[in-house]
């Protein structure tokens, strides 16, 4: 019998869930079943308890590299209910997500990878990872939110320019553009992502979550409708028991602990 690899590997540690897309030999290239199951695995993850953040990141040397082409001929769908059945979901549960979602780019981001390595709450990468808007190669537009993600990191201008001509954007200069927060070594990579999502699983899971939501919804709003938001969602976070641990610890002078309600 032959035994075939599972296209998703899920991994818990420290209340942190690991999901690695697993098709290393072809840089985690999505299928639709790995579109599937991310999606799933990352609705699972928002509803456990005893998940407090989730790392999203890929098997071998690549992050992922788009849509698997090898898999496209003979679809009996069109584009548009592609998208509407596989990417749009997930990246709707990436960022609908009450956790932090780290994603942890260790290598290649092309395509829909590239807007998966966007999609994060927290973007980390590996030295050697490197993104590609490579849409434009074959004729396609960027989907999967990166012509929603990508301006609002460096502008319309750049934006336009690294999807027209999909150059390769190394990690010295993503992490100059914004497009990540951390760029971490290579060989060590995987306990530097461990340790900082640990060190984000520590924080108030309450007051992230609606920090989460204030943020996403000012992305697309007035000042006016943000500042309403903020007193409306305060009023959610002053009133959870993480606000009296962190200020009763203040007064102690002494660490909080919010992992343990
Ligand atoms: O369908 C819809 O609903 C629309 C949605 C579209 C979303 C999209 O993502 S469109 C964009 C699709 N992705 C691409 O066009 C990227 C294609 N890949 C590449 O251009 C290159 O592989 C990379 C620049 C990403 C990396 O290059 P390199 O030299 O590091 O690796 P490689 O040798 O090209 O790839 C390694 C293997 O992975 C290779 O297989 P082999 O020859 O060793 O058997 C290659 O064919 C395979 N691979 C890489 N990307 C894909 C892939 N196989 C299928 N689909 C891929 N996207």
């Amino acid at each position: 019998m032959v035994m075939t690899e599972p296209v998703l590997l899920t991994e818990t540690h420290a209340g942190v869930r690991t999901l690695t897309m697993n098709r290393p030999d072809k840089l985690n290239a999505a299928n639709d079943a790995l579109l599937l199951s991310l999606t799933e695995a990352m609705t699972q993850a928002d509803a456990d308890v005893s998940v407090r953040v989730i790392v999203l990141t890929g098997s071998g040397r690549g992050f992922c590299a788009g849509q698997d082409l090898g898999d496209v001929s003979g679809r009996n769908m069109t584009f548009t209910e592609h998208l509407n059945h596989t990417y749009n979901p997930l990246i709707r549960a990436i960022r609908g997500c009450g956790k932090p979602v780290i994603s942890a780019v260790n290598g290649v981001a092309a395509g829909a990878g590239a807007s998966l390595a966007l999609a994060g709450d927290v973007r980390l990468w590996a030295r050697s990872a490197a993104l590609i808007e490579i849409f434009s190669n074959i004729a396609l537009i960027p989907d999967s939110g990166s012509t929603w993600f990508l301006p609002r990191l460096v502008g319309y201008h750049r934006a336009f320019e690294l999807m027209a001509l999909a150059d390769k954007v190394r990690s010295d200069e993503a992490l100059r553009l914004g497009l990540c927060e951390h760029v971490f070594p290579d060989e060590t990579f995987q306990q530097e992502v461990q340790a900082y999502a640990e060190a984000l699983a520590a924080r108030p899971a309450n007051a992230l979550k609606l920090t989460k939501q204030a943020l996403n919804a000012a992305m697309t709003s007035t000042l006016d409708a943000a500042l309403d938001l903020e007193a409306e969602l305060q009023q959610v976070a002053g009133d959870h028991w993480e606000h009296q641990e962190g200020v009763t610890a203040f007064k102690e002078k002494r660490a909080p602990d919010f992992r343990r309600g």
